[in-house]
């Protein structure tokens, strides 16, 4: 009973933030009609691509959690290109689907198409990733993680496991140039390392989120840099082509090069495990009940908070050893 009673008691307060938060700027989410049968609602979700393991997670996740729900979802692959998402997003809103999730693959450029939903009465729901227009009212909620704070952590390790040491030099891989987790999780690092005169980013490139795109840009920058003490990579895939570069170079990953990557996805605990990476700052892609949740209440009429942060943890050697068994991802 008491539990009933402080759910009930979250809900409430959940709806009264939400109502806060939102002004009068959110459009009207689907409340305004009668409630459709859940299993006559019809989602298109417009996924990014399959440039990662955390993608691959998301993807199956989202679809996972829409079948479990009875809810039918269009699911369409941009190949990480902004205008295969636009097109996708239109035609979504040519089928007249009732509701339209989708992750941003870079931050700029969505007023137009956005507008377009907006004109249909179609409700967006931002996922994993943000976009920059200025009109809130484009969007009912984005649910996803805080890439700043993610940014953050991986600069507190830096600086903890560095403590001692005269100067670092530092690498960074960055994400797709533009989306949303390449800025902010460069700022959120830079922000904390860059407070110590001694990190220095001798180089900073984009591997577009890839494992081939991290294996070729470490390649390059090992050959232009010999002394390199740290990478930083804005995701794991990137971290393990890292891996590859500088064990061809003859070099040993994780001891002569330090390597502090985000996601903590199978593959970059495993190699978190086996001493190759050092620390792992985690992003959950299991976002897909939660964005079950969220179009759900909108059928039903309620109102949801408009911004919604995945909760996360980070990962030493020891802590990839003891979570990996159960690790769903
Ligand atoms: O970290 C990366 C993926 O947007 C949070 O995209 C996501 C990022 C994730 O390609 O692996």
């Amino acid at each position: 009973m008491k539990k009933l009673i402080s759910i009930a008691a979250a809900g409430i307060l959940l709806l009264g933030l939400a109502g806060c938060a939102a002004g009068g700027d959110t459009p009207a989410a689907g409340g305004s009609s009668e409630p459709k049968a859940v299993g006559d609602l019809v989602v298109g979700f417009a996924q990014v691509g399959a440039e990662s393991g955390w993608r691959t997670a998301n993807t199956k996740d989202v679809q996972a959690a829409f079948a479990d729900a009875g809810i039918e979802l269009k699911f369409s692959d941009a190949q990480q290109k902004q205008e295969n998402q636009i097109k996708a997003i239109r035609s979504y809103i040519q089928q007249g689907v009732d509701y339209i999730a989708f992750s941003p693959v870079v931050e700029t450029g969505w007023d137009a198409v956005l507008n377009e939903a907006k004109a249909a009465g179609i409700p967006v729901i931002l996922t994993d990733r943000a976009v920059d227009s200025k009109d809130t009212s484009l969007y009912v909620s984005f649910l996803g993680s805080d890439f700043i704070e993610e940014g953050k952590k991986a600069g507190e390790w830096a600086v903890e496991e560095f403590a001692d040491a005269d100067s670092v030099k530092v690498v960074q891989l960055e994400g797709t140039t533009g989306a949303a987790p390449a800025i902010d999780r460069a700022e959120g690092f830079a922000e904390v390392v860059g407070k110590d005169d001694k990190f220095e980013t001798v180089a900073s490139q984009t591997g577009d989120f890839t494992r081939a795109g991290g294996l070729q840009v470490m390649e390059a920058l090992l050959k232009s840099n010999p002394d390199i003490d740290l990478v930083y990579a804005h995701n794991d895939d990137m971290g393990l082509g890292a891996i590859e570069a500088i064990e061809a170079a003859g070099l040993v990953p994780g001891v002569d090069i330090k390597i502090v990557t985000v996601d903590a996805v199978k593959d970059g605990m495993q190699a978190l495990a086996d001493g190759k990476i050092n620390f792992i700052v985690e992003c959950s892609p299991l976002l897909g009940a939660q964005l079950v949740d969220i179009v759900k209440t909108l059928n039903d009429g309620g109102t949801v908070e408009p911004r919604i942060v995945t909760e996360e943890t980070t990962f030493t050697k020891e802590q990839a050893i003891e979570a990996l068994p159960d690790r769903q991802y």
